[in-house]
């Protein structure tokens, strides 16, 4: 089965209830990139990628289109399985995994129709059809966090992220202390993620300041140096985001021993091929991990879906979706949606979503 077309399309995501705030960032509004594959059987694939703005990494809507149209006419005639496509892709563009991950997506995608198989039997097969997720608060003052926290224990959520960071560290330090408050005692697990956005100072006085609340640090400063020099000197464990740019930095922070998991996203790792790899590593390190991407609707969501429900669950740590701030989804019927804090793996061939296509108008661009 080999692609003969390319389509690439945008669409846009208004985040409801917005903005999404994170410590570097508000987010309002989010452009996403959608791609369709065909194949010369006929069969389409879907995938996207939708970077939740320009500042969170170092990737952009217009980036997107933009690489994806640099691989396009190059991407004609090869064979729709991983191997030979992230080669081709690599002959063609370096770098970039966001965008390759699109067409990594659609081709898992076109993959499963053809052989009449989900894309978590793609990956290994799914251990599970009920698949955790976690909630995410946005920067809010420590009454409005609590309160959300209250909430989403009540709802079932098993783990909650809470943002700190772009403020007083004196404030991130009451949030965690409030948070734990009315979660302790529930089992529901909690990360305090910086976004990158904390000092070595600030993170090591959260640290210190919150010895008694078992909160996991994700991401709390920018480099891998400032993890480096936190480490030996903070009691809870650290995980690592935005640092794990591709496979190469995730098996040296996984194999040094720089962190005790990771929030992994499928779009920066390069689509659901490394992800696997990923997730194999973190395996034999015992290392937790979510199954994440920044944003997106359905496509994105069907994709995170399938790799979590192939990971061993004790080391799932959770599929986060952008589905609690959109306001509707591609397929109308077998949309992702989670339901108390959990999400149910799509059923059917390829990813198990059927994009109302109309909904994206005229592509952008067509190879
Ligand atoms: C909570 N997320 C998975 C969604 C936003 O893109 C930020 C991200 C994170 O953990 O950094
Ligand atoms: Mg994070």
């Amino acid at each position: 089965m080999k692609i003969t077309e390319i389509h690439i399309y945008r669409h846009e995501l208004p985040v409801m209830n917005g903005p999404y705030k994170l410590a570097l960032a508000d987010v309002w509004s989010l452009s996403t990139t959608l791609v369709k594959l065909v194949a010369d059987n006929g069969l389409i694939g879907w995938g996207e990628t939708c970077p939740v703005g320009p500042t969170y990494a170092e990737s952009h809507a217009d980036g997107a289109v933009a690489a994806l149209s640099v691989m396009a006419t190059g991407l004609l005639g090869t064979e729709v399985l991983p191997v030979p496509l992230h080669r081709r892709m690599d002959a063609l563009l370096t770098g970039h995994n966001y965008a390759k991950a699109a067409i990594d997506i659609a081709a898992h995608d076109l993959l499963g129709k053809h052989l009449g198989v989900s894309v978590s039997d793609l990956l290994g097969g799914a251990v599970t059809d009920s698949v955790p997720s976690y909630y995410s608060t946005v920067i809010g003052t420590p009454d409005e966090t609590a309160r959300i926290a209250a909430e989403k224990r009540a709802e079932g959520y098993p783990r909650l992220q809470v943002k700190v960071g772009g403020r007083a560290v004196e404030e991130d330090i009451e949030i965690l202390h409030k948070v734990w408050e009315v979660i302790r005692g529930s089992g529901m697990r909690l990360a305090a993620d910086g976004n990158r956005s904390l000092t070595t100072r600030d993170a090591l006085r959260l640290s210190r300041e919150c010895l008694h609340i078992p909160f996991i640090m994700e991401q709390p400063c920018n480099t891998i140096e400032d993890l480096q020099k936190i480490r030996p000197q903070v009691s809870h464990g650290i995980y690592m985001d935005e640092n794990g740019v591709n496979l190469n930095t995730a098996i040296t922070a996984a194999g040094t021993g720089l962190v005790d998991g990771f929030g992994m996203k499928v779009t920066r790792i390069g689509g659901l091929h490394p992800m696997r790899a990923f997730r194999d590593i973190c395996a034999a390190r015992n290392l937790p991990h979510t199954c994440d991407d920044s944003w997106g609707g359905d496509i994105i969501a069907a994709a995170c879906t399938h790799i979590g429900a192939t990971v061993a669950p004790e080391l799932l740590e959770g599929v986060w979706l952008a589905e609690p701030y959109n306001a509707g989804h591609y397929d109308p019927e077998n949309g992702i949606r989670i339901e108390g804090g959990y999400i149910k793996r799509p059923q059917g061939p390829g990813l198990g979503v059927l994009p109302d296509e109309a909904l994206f108008g005229a592509p952008v661009a067509s190879y």
